[in-house]
């Protein structure tokens, strides 16, 4: 039996559902910058929950949630460099926050969820020690205005994922392949998660703090030393530096050792790596999408190519680490999205199970789903029963690894109701909840919503 304290939720981010991205004091971040500049469809109004925040909790509550995990908009909340204060943000995420309590629903509160207020990145982003401290700062602010009300904490959303599309990948802002600047912007987040586990403690806040991972569980093509050379090399790059150094404290030596070679390393001082290690998470998030398959380097330049475009680019995703490993995407027995992501629910269940045995510390799923095209213009619910069926094999997975004893005390779907997808624009749908985009953002929820309130409300029995 599943224990009664488990929380059942789905998840957003403030940039992807709030819209409202010049109301109410807030300032723009390096998405609107880049977005706007580029022409790219943004998230201007999003799902409008900025205004639409009590509808959308009313509907969780109706739903069975037993937990909302969403983020705080650094843009709405500190307004410039010197770190004045935005009143009115302030007041927004109380009232989040405030509805949730009153309607029974936990919140889980995660602080950077990838919308860097643009004054930061106009001074190099996070690939500078500048922007780490002023995080700190940030995460200050919020741990005092509303640390009496939040239990679950998250310093950041899926570095890996923002640091590598940002500054080595190209497709997400600052839009750069620059390797050092990855290196850079990596440890700054890593050194950021660890001071900011330091003032929670200095704090004595009550509660507990998390960091959330784009988690890839690491597959192999066989069982060859080649093969399981190009494992360990992909699993640094893809989980190691984020779970051994946010849980451990150590950022894995092979790795550093490897970079050491070609690049400067020296902005990483002694003292940093004594707060990393002294600093650790209470609990990890993971956020899971798909497992990586990999087989060993061939030849070639690095190529890491994402589809942001949907069924028009199928098939066109490629993930070559020069000297490291490949991935495949092409995996016959497999069925893929129109977005190349493999549905592979047993890499859930693996990917736990390694989890829990390599760190053992609480583990919440703190995001899981898929996306398809729908169609949601119209009187009838979309009745979306592909999604029902995804969601039904995962939690059946997560349900399996807590009965082979690990220690998952949680699971939110991505997402609570169609948003804004980072470089996909809105038609990418995760919710259970449609939103009607062209006809004042109405909320119709789908059957999956239905669906789901019954695995809430049943404690997962009914899976
Ligand atoms: C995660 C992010 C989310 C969300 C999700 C789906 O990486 O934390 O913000 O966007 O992935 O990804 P996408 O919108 O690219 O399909």
């Amino acid at each position: 039996m599943l224990d009664k304290n488990f929380l059942w939720g789905t998840a957003t981010a403030s940039y992807q559902c709030e819209g409202g991205w010049n109301e109410g004091g807030r300032v723009p971040s390096l998405w609107d910058e880049y977005l706007h500049k580029n022409n790219l469809e943004n998230g201007d109004n999003a799902s409008d929950h900025y205004h639409r925040y009590k509808e959308d909790i009313r509907l969780m509550k109706e739903g069975g949630h037993k937990a909302y995990r969403f983020s705080l908009a650094w843009p709405r909340i500190i307004k410039n460099r010197e770190g004045d204060v935005n009143q009115e943000g302030i007041q927004f995420y109380h009232n989040i926050i405030d509805e949730c309590l009153k309607n029974g629903i936990e919140p889980f509160v995660t602080l950077f969820h990838w919308d860097l207020p643009q004054y930061w990145e106009d001074k190099g982003g996070w690939a500078e020690r500048e922007v780490c401290d002023a995080f700190v700062r940030y995460a200050q602010v919020c741990f005092e205005e509303y640390g009496n009300k939040v239990t679950f904490w998250s310093t950041f959303n899926e570095p890996r994922y923002y640091v590598f599309s940002g500054y080595k990948i190209g497709n997400y802002p600052p839009g750069v392949d620059d390797t050092q600047k990855t290196i850079q912007a990596s440890f700054y987040m890593m050194l950021a998660n660890a001071l900011t586990v330091r003032l929670f403690r200095e704090m004595k806040m009550d509660g507990q703090i998390g960091i959330v991972h784009s988690y890839a569980p690491i597959f192999g093509v066989d069982n060859s030393l080649e093969t399981k050379i190009a494992m360990r090399k992909a699993d640094n790059y893809f989980n190691n530096w984020i779970l051994d150094t946010a849980i451990k404290g150590e950022i894995p030596i092979d790795m550093l050792s490897i970079l050491n070679e070609k690049y400067d390393l020296c902005f990483m001082k002694v003292e940093d790596f004594e707060a990393i290690k002294q600093n650790t998470v209470d609990f990890v998030g993971l956020n899971y999408y798909a497992r990586a398959l990999i087989k060993p380097y061939t030849d070639g330049e690095t190529i890491l190519r994402i589809n942001n475009k949907g069924k028009e680019a199928k098939g066109s995703s490629k993930v070559v680490v020069k000297g490291w490993f490949e991935q495949v995407f092409d995996n016959p027995d497999s069925t893929y999205t129109e977005w190349d992501t493999e549905i592979y629910p047993q890499g859930l269940y693996e990917g736990i199970m390694q989890a829990y045995k390599k760190y053992g510390i609480p583990i919440y799923i703190t995001e899981n789903g898929v996306a398809f095209y729908e169609d949601v213009s119209g009187e009838k619910s979309v009745d979306d029963q592909g999604r029902i069926h995804f969601l039904n094999a995962h939690i059946d997975a997560i349900l399996r690894a807590i009965e082979d004893g690990a220690d998952v005390l949680g699971y939110f779907i991505w997402s609570t109701m169609d948003l804004y997808s980072w470089k996909n624009g809105h038609e990418k749908r995760y919710g259970l909840v449609g939103i009607d985009f062209e006809n004042n953002f109405e909320r119709k929820p789908k059957s999956s919503f239905y669906w789901y309130k019954k695995v809430c409300e049943s404690n997962g029995a009914t899976i």
